[in-house]
């Protein structure tokens, strides 16, 4: 086993992963933004390297910079959590040629997985049922001709796409000539690629994804399903495991599916599909997640099996310790992402100071969290801020403990979402269990964004991009006003009220 594994990431997940190797007697290695230097996973973690200034692009995800840390600390491993670097191939390509074991498949997989178009194909081969419609890159005349023959409604997608970028609705004909050239000047503009493929619109569809992990010696099982169908602007808001009126033969059938998806691709580690399932109980791959996600924790709930502990074993060569008869559903885990967004605003970030911040706990709680009393939320990540995973027997007591930990947890200084979860938990419709992915759009008010992206994300992402400029220059200023007033204090330690367990390292020389 490894002895030291260095956390290429920030937040919840590295916190995550560094309690997962803890517990395994391997030493962490955190790397960390300036503005991240009292970051949560920097007092986590053993060791802790500074590896650049806070945009993202100029520190967490150069991964040249982040292999030179793990060299220089001696970790033998890379965790990229989800996010960041998680799912580039270049990246896993390098560690590869470097000596660095990426936790994590081969970049070729990520490659496969990441292209929608060769993961259809991959997909049929395998005999894994895909969303009706092309397997080709498109020309704008076969798209038209596509369409004529099969119909509308459709769904053009960007083959660089997923996550619902370069995705435009078609529900009758006329639409078509422009939803064509929208999604390919998006495309090119957030991929670089324009490549446009074609499927069927599935109607009123949910998402269902399946847990997989797989070991370097064949083996790979499905750690059955989550219900991720509670999503605003593509963004997901609750989660549950396992899915509602989901029968045990569906289960099977899309648990063995996904299991022949990762053995297509020679999968090793923890991966995703994720599956549109429509009225009539019909499964559809739409793409495979080639990380560990946000959500993982509740299949933990449900299964006893701790994820981040698997892929850490499954990467350094040991057999998965279970075979798929040895898992079972024990009970009902739901999570709430409680986000630094304010829902009376349309969900604008709330950045600043957490004065006061005081966590669920008690029977069937779990949060994971990257955020402590007097952290600072800043605009230059996720603004996820923890994740609230609650265990019940069944999925009656889970609501239950769901509603009370949701009115028990304080956070003060920020704006959060608790306050929209706390009304989606009342909900009759989420109480039945009988919703799809139109949930937010059709029963909360105030939770706008359409089952179709447009404008409306593009100037949410507008308003996120100022906030970050703002930010830029405020910390800079900030940042040459103490430089001048004061020499700061260096380490860990001196006066710190919280437990670190290790020391900061500002790099020099070869790293900034
Ligand atoms: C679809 C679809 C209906 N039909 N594809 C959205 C994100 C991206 N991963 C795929 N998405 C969808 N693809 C076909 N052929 C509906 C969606 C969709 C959706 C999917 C999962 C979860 C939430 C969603 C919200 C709106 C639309």
């Amino acid at each position: 086993m490894f002895k030291k594994v260095l956390i290429a990431n920030r937040g919840e997940i590295a916190v995550r992963v560094m309690r997962a190797c803890r517990e395994m007697g391997i030493k962490t290695v955190a790397v960390f933004s300036d503005v991240d230097r009292d970051a949560l996973h920097v007092r986590f973690a053993d060791e802790a390297y500074c590896i650049g200034p806070p945009p993202a692009r100029e520190s967490y995800l150069i991964g040249e910079r982040i292999i030179e840390v793990a060299k220089k600390s001696g970790a033998e491993a890379i965790h990229p959590g989800y996010g960041f670097l998680s799912e580039r191939g270049p990246f896993a390509d390098l560690c590869a040629k470097e000596g660095v074991v990426f936790i994590g498949p081969r970049g070729d997989v990520m490659r496969t997985m990441g292209d929608k178009v060769t993961a259809r194909q991959t997909m049929e081969k395998a005999g894994v049922p895909i969303v009706p419609g092309t397997t080709e890159r498109l020309t704008d005349e076969a798209i038209t001709r596509w369409v004529r023959d099969i119909g509308p409604p459709v769904m053009i997608k960007a083959a660089a796409g997923g996550g619902g970028k370069g995705m435009r609705l078609v529900k009758v004909e006329s639409e078509l000539e422009g939803a064509i050239a929208r999604a390919r000047s998006e495309a090119k503009s957030s991929f670089g690629d324009d490549s446009l493929y074609v499927e069927k619109f599935v109607e009123e569809p949910r998402h269902i994804e399946i847990q997989i992990l797989a070991d370097s010696h064949g083996n790979a099982v499905h750690l059955f399903e989550r219900e991720c169908s509670i999503q605003r602007r593509h963004q997901k808001v609750i989660e549950e495991a396992p899915g509602n009126r989901i029968s045990p033969e569906l289960r099977a059938k899309m648990g063995e599916a996904a299991v022949a998806a990762a053995k297509a691709v020679d999968y090793v580690g923890a991966g995703t599909c994720e599956f549109l399932v429509d009225k009539h109980d019909h499964f559809y791959f739409l793409e495979m997640n080639t990380r560990v996600q946000v959500e993982h924790a509740i299949t933990e709930m449900i299964t006893g099996v701790d994820i981040v502990k698997t892929m850490i074993r499954v990467a350094a060569g040991e057999k998965l310790p279970f075979a798929q008869d040895d898992l079972a559903i024990n009970g009902h885990s739901i999570e709430a992402r409680i986000y630094a967004e304010d829902p009376d605003a349309n969900f604008v970030p709330s950045p600043g100071e957490i004065v006061v911040y005081r966590p669920s706990a008690g029977p069937g709680i779990r949060v994971d969290s990257g955020v402590y009393q007097g952290a600072k939320v800043t605009v230059f990540y996720d603004p996820m801020v923890a994740k609230l995973v609650v265990w019940g027997r069944d999925r009656a007591e889970a609501i239950e403990r769901l509603r009370r930990a949701l009115s028990e947890f304080v956070v003060k200084g920020i704006k959060t979402s608790i306050p929209f979860h706390q009304k989606l938990v009342h909900h009759p419709k989420f109480l039945e269990g009988h919703y799809d992915t139109g949930f937010i759009e059709q029963h909360m008010a105030g939770g706008k964004g359409g089952p179709v992206p447009g404008g409306d994300e593009d100037a949410a992402e507008a308003r996120r991009v100022a906030f970050m400029m703002a930010a830029i220059v405020a910390y800079k200023r900030d940042k040459q006003r103490a430089a001048a007033a004061t020499a700061v204090a260096s380490g860990s330690g001196g006066g710190d009220p919280w437990k670190s367990f290790g020391r900061r390292v500002q790099m020099r020389g070869g790293l900034r």
